[in-house]
């Protein structure tokens, strides 16, 4: 049987211009959660759907080396990292990643992050406004230093690189190449680092990534090459970052949904809900990709060896057969959901040691609860006229005037 076919030489502008809506716009044309496309000048395949997020997930199926556009190695993941690793190579890296997500270690995040939460907002309240995309960025930046060991040596210009590593995967010209020369200069800062740890001149904490990551050795008892560290470590301290992008759009949503925020105040409801409806509802990380590892058949249709294939993890969080009306912002949902690792994907599906759903996505959520509960219970601010869009083909989208926040007051 043939797979339903987007006709035409090349889809790439239309991925452009319909952005994060490209997968499950014809997902819905073609009544199918599976099609095949062109992108890129080469034949690619689309999924999604709960079925189609398994299949993805299945690592006879499908290997991740060699799928991810050069364009986004050279920023958002680095060359050697976990993401481009399969089999055992990849199950061994991973475990590196899954031994930091402990629950003491987690607890530690936490701490850090609150009293940078309280020192940071104690200074808000001496200027009228903020940006609240930047101004997180530069608490995210130095808990995640902390909590990594890696000593921070100038705060502003290391925050900036690692935001030039999520905001340049898909710009175009000047925007882009910024972020392919934050990559080479923050990896030159932390390899640095790994080669102090290694000679022994740089102390860095037991637990944290940067002597973890240093000390770690690949299956065949080797340790990682020093490079291949600082692209791990920044796996760490560049995500933590991005978070910035989940706490404007949880402020959007405060603002948008005045009775939710309430809720929240009155202790009515979790935050848990509130969070988890935030990275259901807001676009950020639109689709995963990978290659067909050898010729299989799936419900009649045939993926050939090497072909490219992407998952809709936006569009599995919006599929109407999913969610009873996915675009309304409903927190509650999430009170009778079922838990499946194939409908709610923002940070990718399946199992987190055999697969590569993200290693963050525990911490993600941990540090946006501490920051939702910073926003609703321990601040009053006002939220001044501003562009309150964002895009749905700009990657990664954000709200356009990155939340302005004014009168910034703690609350005892
Ligand atoms: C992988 C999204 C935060 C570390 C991924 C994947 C996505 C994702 C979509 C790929 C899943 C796949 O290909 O199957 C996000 C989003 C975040 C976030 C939207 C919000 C800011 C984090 C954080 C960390 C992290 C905070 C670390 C502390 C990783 C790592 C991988 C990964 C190491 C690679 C996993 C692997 O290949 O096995 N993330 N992530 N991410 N993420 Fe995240
Ligand atoms: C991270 O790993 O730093 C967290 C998430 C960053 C997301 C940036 C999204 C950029 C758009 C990627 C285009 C993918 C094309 C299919």
């Amino acid at each position: 049987m043939s797979m339903p076919k987007e006709e035409g030489l090349d889809h790439s502008l239309a991925f452009l211009k319909e952005g994060y809506e490209f997968i499950l716009h014809r997902r819905k044309s073609f009544q199918s959660n599976v099609f095949e496309t062109t992108l890129l000048g080469k034949k690619a395949i689309c999924l999604g759907g709960k079925e189609g997020a398994a299949l993805f997930y299945d690592p006879d199926k499908f290997i991740r080396g060699g799928a991810a556009p050069n364009r986004l190695v050279k920023t958002l993941f680095g060359e050697g990292g976990v993401q481009t690793l399969d089999g055992e190579q990849h199950r061994n890296r991973k475990a590196m990643f899954m031994s930091i997500m402990t629950k003491t270690h987690l607890q530690q995040l936490d701490k850090l992050l609150e009293s940078e939460w309280e020192k940071t907002s104690e200074q808000w309240e001496k200027i009228d406004q903020l940006t609240l995309y930047e101004e997180s960025q530069k608490i995210l930046m130095k808990v995640a230093c902390d909590w990594a060991g890696v000593p921070l040596d100038d705060a502003n210009k290391r925050t900036e690189q690692m935001r030039c590593l999520f905001e340049s995967p898909a710009a175009v010209g000047p925007a882009h190449w910024k972020g392919r020369t934050s990559r080479s200069k923050a990896e030159d800062w932390i390899a640095g680092l790994v080669e102090q740890v290694r000679n022994g001149n740089l102390h860095a904490t037991k637990e944290g990534a940067l002597r973890v990551f240093s000390e770690h050795r690949d299956s065949d008892g080797k340790l990682l090459p020093v490079r291949v560290v600082a692209v791990e470590v920044l796996n760490i301290l560049r995500p933590i970052v991005a978070i910035s992008i989940y706490i404007a759009f949880a402020a959007l949503a405060l603002h948008q949904f005045p009775g939710e925020r309430e809720r929240l105040k009155k202790g009515d409801g979790s935050i848990r809900r509130f969070v988890q409806e935030v990275r259901r509802f807001y676009p950020f990380f639109p689709a995963t990709m990978a290659k067909v590892k050898q010729d299989f058949e799936w419900e009649g249709y045939q993926f050939k060896e090497g072909t490219l294939t992407l998952l809709d993890l936006y569009g599995n969080n919006h599929d109407p057969h999913l969610w009873e009306q996915p675009d309304l912002f409903r927190p509650d949902r999430f009170l009778d959901w079922k838990e499946s690792p194939f409908d709610f994907i923002p940070q990718g599906g399946g199992d987190f040691d055999m697969g590569h759903r993200c290693a963050g996505e525990w911490v993600t959520i941990q540090v946006m609860e501490v920051s939702v509960d910073f926003l609703v219970n321990r601040l009053q601010y006002n939220v001044s006229e501003q562009d309150y869009s964002y895009s749905h083909s700009s990657m990664p989208s954000m709200p356009k005037s990155q939340m302005i926040l004014s009168d910034v007051q703690k609350t005892s």
